[in-house]
C-alpha cells in the first residue's frame, strides 16, 4: 500500500514541474513596495539590509515585520476545559468529527453500559448466596447466535463509514494541489513549496520572553499559545487542495495539525503523502507527534491559512511563482524579504548565515536537507543537557 502510495507520489512530483497549471493562480498584485530599511526590523534590531528593497509585500506581515493574523484562543489550539475534539476546518476532519461524536461514542457508551449491567446483574442474582444450586446448562443456541450475530453486525456498520474515511483520507491529491513538504529535524520543521518555485521554511518555536536576551523576539499572544507559537508560519491557500509530503531529516517524526484532522508521520529516507483542504481562513496549530527526542516537545507546526490570492502574494513576496505563471519573475533577483529574515535573526540569535532567506533563482531544492543548517535548532540542543 505504501510502496504504491511512493510510486504515484513520484510520478505526481515528476509531473508538478512548473509550469503546471494552477487553479488559484492570481497575479500578484501589483504590490506597494515596502521600504525595507525602515520597516523591516523588530526594535532594537539595527537593520543590516536597508538596501533590499522586495518586490511584493509579504501580506502575511505588517510593516513592522510582525504578523498580521492573530492567534484566536478557542479556534485551531488547545482550549482549556474543552470536551471533546477541535472544531474541524478540512471535510475529511469534519465527517470524522461526526463519525466520532454521533457513531464511536455512542456506541461505545451503550456497549459499555450493557455490559456493565450483565455483568452487575449476573453478580448479585448468581451469587452463591441466591442462587446455591447453579444451572448445569452448556448451549442455548439462540443466546450463542445472537452473541456472535450481534458484534458482528456492529462492526460491519462501524467498517463502511470507516473504510470511507480512509479511503479519503489517503485519495491521491488532484494535480492542480498545492504541495507543501514538510520536513521534520531534530528538533524543528522546514518546509519546501515544490511547485512554487522551491520556496523553503525554517520554523523554529518562539521563546517566552524570560527565555530570549533583549532585543531578540520572543512569544506574544498574537503568534499563537506557548509552546505552539512559530517564528515562521507555514503559509498555505483555503479552498484549494493540498498536498502533503513529509519526510524526515534524522529520525521519525509527525506532522499533526489537530484543526485538519492530519497527523502523518515523517520518516527519513522516504515520502509519505496525504491531501486536505481548508474551509476556513485563519491560524492553526499543531505538534510534532512522535517521540523524537529530548526537544520533541519543542517543535510546534503553525498554519495560517488564507485567501487565494494573498497566498500568490505571499509565494511573489517569497521569491517563489505560481504554478503556470512561466517566467513572471525568472530573472529578476528577488531580495529575500527582510523584515522576514531579522526576525528570524532575533529569534534565532544567528547572522544571516544559514538563514532561510528565499531566492528566486535559486533552483529548487533536490534533496531533503532542511532549508538551513538552523543554529537555533542545533543550539537548543545545549538546553536539553541542563
Ligand atoms: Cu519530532
Amino acid at each position: 500500500m505504501l510502496g504504491l502510495t511512493s510510486i504515484v507520489l513520484a510520478a505526481g512530483l515528476a509531473l508538478a514541474a512548473p509550469g503546471q497549471a494552477q487553479t488559484t493562480t492570481a497575479p500578484p498584485a501589483a504590490s506597494p513596495t515596502q521600504s525595507a530599511g525602515t520597516s523591516g526590523a523588530p526594535a532594537g534590531t539595527p537593520s543590516t539590509t536597508a538596501a533590499a528593497t522586495p518586490v511584493t509585500a509579504d501580506p502575511t506581515l505588517d510593516a513592522a515585520g510582525r504578523p498580521v493574523t492573530k492567534a484566536v484562543p478557542g479556534m485551531g489550539q488547545p482550549t482549556a476545559k474543552l470536551w471533546g475534539l477541535q472544531d474541524q476546518v478540512t471535510p475529511n476532519g469534519r465527517e470524522a468529527h461526526w463519525f466520532h461524536n454521533m457513531v464511536l461514542l455512542p456506541l461505545i457508551t451503550v456497549v459499555t453500559l450493557i455490559v456493565l449491567a450483565l455483568l452487575i446483574y449476573v453478580m448479585v442474582r448468581f451469587r452463591r448466596a441466591a442462587n446455591p444450586t447453579p444451572s448445569r446448562t452448556s448451549h442455548n443456541t439462540v443466546v450463542e447466535i445472537v452473541w456472535t450475530l450481534l458484534p458482528v453486525l456492529i462492526l460491519i456498520a462501524i467498517a463502511v463509514p470507516s473504510i470511507r474515511l480512509l479511503a479519503a483520507q489517503f485519495k491521491p491529491a488532484p494535480k492542480d494541489a498545492v504541495t507543501l513538504k514538510a520536513i521534520g529535524n531534530q528538533w524543528f520543521w522546514s518546509y519546501e513549496y515544490p511547485d512554487h518555485g522551491g520556496i523553503q521554511l525554517t520554523s523554529n518555536m518562539l521563546k517566552e520572553q524570560t527565555e530570549v536576551a533583549p532585543g531578540q523576539r520572543f512569544r506574544t499572544d498574537a503568534d499563537g499559545p506557548r509552546l505552539l507559537a512559530t517564528d515562521t508560519r507555514v503559509v498555505l491557500p483555503v479552498g484549494v487542495p493540498i498536498r502533503l509530503v513529509t519526510t524526515a531529516q534524522d529520525v521519525i517524526h509527525s506532522w499533526a495539525m489537530p484543526a485538519f484532522w492530519i497527523k502523518l508521520d515523517a520518516v527519513p529516507g522516504r515520502l509519505n503523502e496525504t491531501s486536505f483542504i481548508i474551509e476556513k481562513p485563519g491560524l492553526y496549530f499543531g505538534q510534532c507527534s512522535e517521540l523524537c527526542g529530548t526537544r520533541h516537545a519543542y517543535m510546534p507546526i503553525a498554519v495560517e491559512a488564507v485567501a487565494p490570492d494573498v497566498f500568490a502574494r505571499w509565494v511573489a513576496a517569497k521569491g517563489g511563482k505560481m504554478p503556470g505563471q512561466a517566467g513572471a519573475q525568472s530573472g529578476s533577483k528577488v531580495p529575500a524579504e527582510p523584515g522576514n529574515d531579522s526576525a528570524d535573526d532575533t529569534a534565532n540569535g544567528t547572522s544571516d548565515e544559514g538563514a532561510p532567506t528565499v531566492n528566486a533563482t535559486a533552483a529548487p531544492a533536490v534533496t531533503n536537507k532542511p532549508a538551513t543548517q538552523n543554529p537555533a535548532g542545533l543550539g537548543q540542543a545545549d538546553q536539553s543537557n541542563d
